[in-house]
């Protein structure tokens, strides 16, 4: 953990020294700021949105194009000398990359994705049947055993939520590196995260509206775990199982986290939303699922080998919740990788980047042992 405070550390004085030269990002992270805020707001509440991130309909700036083609056509011309073992190589380091390489998002002619599948399983914890997607790889066999990535998705979404968008790029994300030898082959299953026990109950902005989603650990815990790990070729154990999230899932895989560290060896909240501790925003009060002081693990916890949070700097949805739950990690001494998005919005950019960098610092990490 020694070398990951250190890298945490150039991080953030790296970052610092981007936003002495960025006037917007001063504004939105102005350090009098007591209260996390959101900067826009949202004319209409697109429940669709909340679910898989905003649909922008140009995901970068024209600004941000420009800069990423110069830096693509640096990039061609290093690679040109490169072999190709090297290029793999250089993708495991455990720099935090914001944006998620083209190379991966990029559907490839020779590599065959995986298909995802709908199934159910009974759910004691709700009373009722209820229903999961899950990604397995092209080749998926009994033969084989993998890692598996529980993947949350935001408020009013389902397990569709993922599987229906296909701008998060997951497949081709986990396709790719698993083609390039980055990654092991992973199953990613996506749950309904609104674990309700009367079935009429509705995903909202107040607080019983909320409880469902409280209630996801234990339906995650003793029932869908459970039910894949016995229905899938899966390989068991926190070494071999993953955590991720988007807003109301990146707020609902912290909490999950710093509740259950044994089960979780690596874990990435993205853009994660208000709510862990008492606050209000513009949505909602939020009578808080834990106190600041307990916004850690407990002192004999074993940690994940990584726990990552992140988010867009311009998230016109949960604003610096994410920031705050980071400096609240950091108050209370919990090791995580924290980094921002420079120009993402509540959207895929955020995610497609906190699910590339999850799966890179995984390979990493492995690497090591
Ligand atoms: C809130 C702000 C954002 C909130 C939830 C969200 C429950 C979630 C957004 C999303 O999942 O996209 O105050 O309260």
């Amino acid at each position: 953990m020694k070398n990951k405070r250190m890298f945490i550390l150039a991080l953030t004085a790296a970052m610092l020294c981007a936003c002495t030269t960025n006037t917007q990002e001063v504004e939105t992270m102005s350090k009098d700021q007591t209260e996390p805020v959101v900067t826009q707001e949202s004319s209409e509440l697109d429940k669709d949105s909340f679910a898989s991130g905003i649909k922008t309909t140009e995901e970068e700036s024209s600004e941000q194009k420009s800069e990423k083609a110069s830096e693509q056509s640096e990039q061609t011309s290093e690679k040109a000398s490169e072999t190709e073992s090297e290029t793999e190589k250089a993708a495991l380091n455990n720099e935090i990359e914001e944006r998620c390489p083209s190379a991966y998002t990029a559907a490839r002619k020779d590599v065959t994705y995986g298909k995802y599948t709908h199934g159910t399983y009974e759910s004691k914890t709700c009373g009722m049947e209820r229903g999961y997607s899950i990604l397995l790889p092209a080749d998926y066999s009994e033969d084989k055993e993998y890692p598996v990535l529980y993947l949350l998705h935001g408020i009013f979404g389902n397990e569709y939520s993922f599987s229906n968008d296909s701008e998060n790029k997951i497949k081709e994300i986990v396709g790719n590196m698993a083609a390039d030898g980055i990654i092991e082959e992973t199953i990613v299953v996506c749950p309904n995260m609104y674990a309700a026990t009367d079935p009429s109950q509705q995903p909202g902005f107040t607080a019983e509206a909320c409880l469902p989603y409280d209630n996801f650990i234990n339906d995650l815990v003793n029932d869908l775990m459970p039910y894949i790990e016995s229905e899938y070729s899966v390989k068991t154990g926190r070494e071999n199982t993953y955590l991720a999230g988007f807003s109301m899932g990146g707020r609902e895989t912290i909490f999950i986290t710093l509740q259950k560290p044994e089960l979780f060896g690596y874990v990435c909240a993205i853009s994660a939303a208000p709510g862990i501790v008492e606050t209000k925003d513009k949505f909602m009060s939020h009578p808080g699922q834990l106190a600041e002081s307990d916004v850690k693990f407990a002192d004999d916890a074993v940690e994940p080998n990584v726990f990552i949070l992140c988010c867009g700097t311009r998230d016109s949805v949960v604003g610096t919740y994410p920031k705050s739950y980071h400096e609240l990690l950091e108050t209370n001494g919990s090791d995580h990788i924290w980094y921002e998005i420079n120009g993402a919005d509540h959207d895929n950019n955020a995610i497609r980047s906190g699910l590339y960098n999850l799966f890179k610092q995984i390979a990493y990490d492995k690497a090591d042992k």
